[in-house]
């Protein structure tokens, strides 16, 4: 392949390690040169070399809207005339803060960061502060972001890489959290029987949508409402890649389970860099300043990325949004499926609402173990002939795909037809 994108990318390994700022980006997990992206609009992006592709990235989640949404761009441009950042209080955040309270009746009191993992670390700090305890429960193949205490057994490029417990995290600190099988309550039940009175949280993505796209088995999530309840511990969903996504009130809303903390973040900043956790009144009084749980942030509640939030999030509470999502996210479901069905490869798509993510594996995928089996070289060659038909999926098989509302029943037939020869070349 050459190409600017070649190019660049022979330049950006001299700046960057794996000559990208996230490592997801670099195309380890499917191989080749990365696309260097330099336009989006609507449901289309554009790579260095003119190339255009029919996008389900949406930038790993925020971009329901689809990109360059003319009421986020106005609002970002009238914002930033006004000033980038201020280190002071603005009427924007608390604009933001109205929107999410509206969305998620869970969420009492809340604090704006500048992305999932500053939210999912902040969290566990709460946590921990409020209930004067150490331990925390996660799920392998969740991925909460990358600070220290949820980088065991995580997902996303941790799992892709193989390095789901990160270097450089102290033993000591990875040993006060316990990793459990996603979707499996007895093994929830025999932790809180052994060890309840020492876990301080349980942190969940109630959809987990970083080892693919697994839905919660029934009655697992309240299976961990009813425990961390009995337990005193607390109960916290990672709704970064959920929230606004499967409903306007996420996955609490979707599946009515109420958690007592909750983090946020893509789609709550539209594209720019927010993050948010907040829940009960009592757990959420013990930060800084009003408590004594320290968390702060230079660029925190950023009147430029609070903009963009509210354009998103206004466009989102039009009614009849989630149903125009759920019909094209179906129809694109019934493309992907007939498709491999055709060739005879044999696929798993696992969808909730408008994410979703496709196994190369005979399936059910109910769990981190079976989502392993999918054949990633399978994926690997399906994911380069869709991007050589120019329809750009994730390019790693534990990650997940979004359509937005800008996508067309245009789009979806393109990407049929993309499909069909995709699955026929694999
Ligand atoms: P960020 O720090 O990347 O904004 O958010 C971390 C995070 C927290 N919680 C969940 C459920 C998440 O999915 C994420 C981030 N997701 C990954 C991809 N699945 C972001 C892509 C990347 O790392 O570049």
């Amino acid at each position: 392949m050459s190409g600017r994108s070649v190019d660049l990318f022979e330049e950006s390994l001299g700046w960057f390690p794996g000559g990208v700022n996230s490592p997801v980006r670099a195309f380890r997990a499917v191989g080749g040169t990365p696309r260097f992206v330099n336009r989006g609009k609507g449901s289309r992006i554009w790579d260095e070399d003119g190339r255009e592709y029919v996008d389900y990235l949406a930038s790993w989640g925020p971009l329901i809207l689809g990109h360059a949404h003319p009421d986020v761009v106005k609002a970002v441009c009238d914002a930033a005339a006004d000033g980038t950042s201020f280190g002071a209080p603005t009427e924007r955040e608390s604009r933001l803060a109205r929107w999410v309270v509206e969305a998620f009746p869970s969420i009492e009191l809340l604090r704006m960061v500048n992305s999932g993992t500053e939210a999912g670390m902040s969290v566990l700090r709460a946590a921990r502060g409020f209930t004067g305890r150490d331990v925390i429960v996660k799920f392998e193949g969740c991925y909460h972001g990358h600070s220290d205490g949820l980088l065991v057994k995580a997902g996303s490029g941790a799992l892709t890489f193989g390095v789901p417990d990160s270097a450089g995290v102290p033993a000591a600190y990875a040993g006060l959290t316990l990793t459990l099988p996603f979707n499996d309550a007895s093994a929830v039940e025999a932790s809180f029987a052994e060890r309840g009175g020492e876990i301080a949280a349980v942190i969940v993505e109630p959809i987990a949508a970083n080892c693919g796209v697994i839905p919660p088995a029934p009655g697992f999530l309240e299976c961990l409402r009813r425990e961390t309840e009995a337990a005193g511990a607390l109960l916290i969903f990672d709704e970064v890649i959920t929230g606004f996504r499967v409903a306007w009130g996420g996955a609490q809303a979707l599946y009515g389970i109420r958690p007592d903390l909750t983090c946020l973040g893509k789609i709550l900043g539209g594209g720019l860099p927010v993050g948010a956790y907040g829940g009960r009144r009592d757990v959420m009084e013990c930060v800084a300043p009003l408590g004594p749980v320290y968390q702060a942030g230079t660029l925190a509640g950023n009147p430029i990325a609070m903009a963009a939030g509210v354009a998103t999030l206004e466009a989102l509470r039009v009614p009849g949004v989630y149903e125009a999502l759920e019909e094209m996210s179906a129809r694109l479901e019934g493309e992907l499926r007939e498709a491999a069905a055709e060739a005879g490869v044999p696929v798993t798509m696992n969808r909730v609402g408008s994410l979703f993510c496709l196994f190369f594996t005979e399936g059910p995928v109910e769990d981190f173990a079976s989502a392993r089996q999918t054949d990633a070289g399978r994926y690997a060659r399906h994911f380069h002939a869709m991007l050589d038909e120019g329809v750009n999926l994730a390019p790693s098989p534990f990650e997940a795909g979004f359509v937005s509302l800008a996508h067309t029943g245009e789009d979806v037939a393109v990407t049929g037809a993309a499909a069909r020869r995709a699955c026929r070349a694999v």
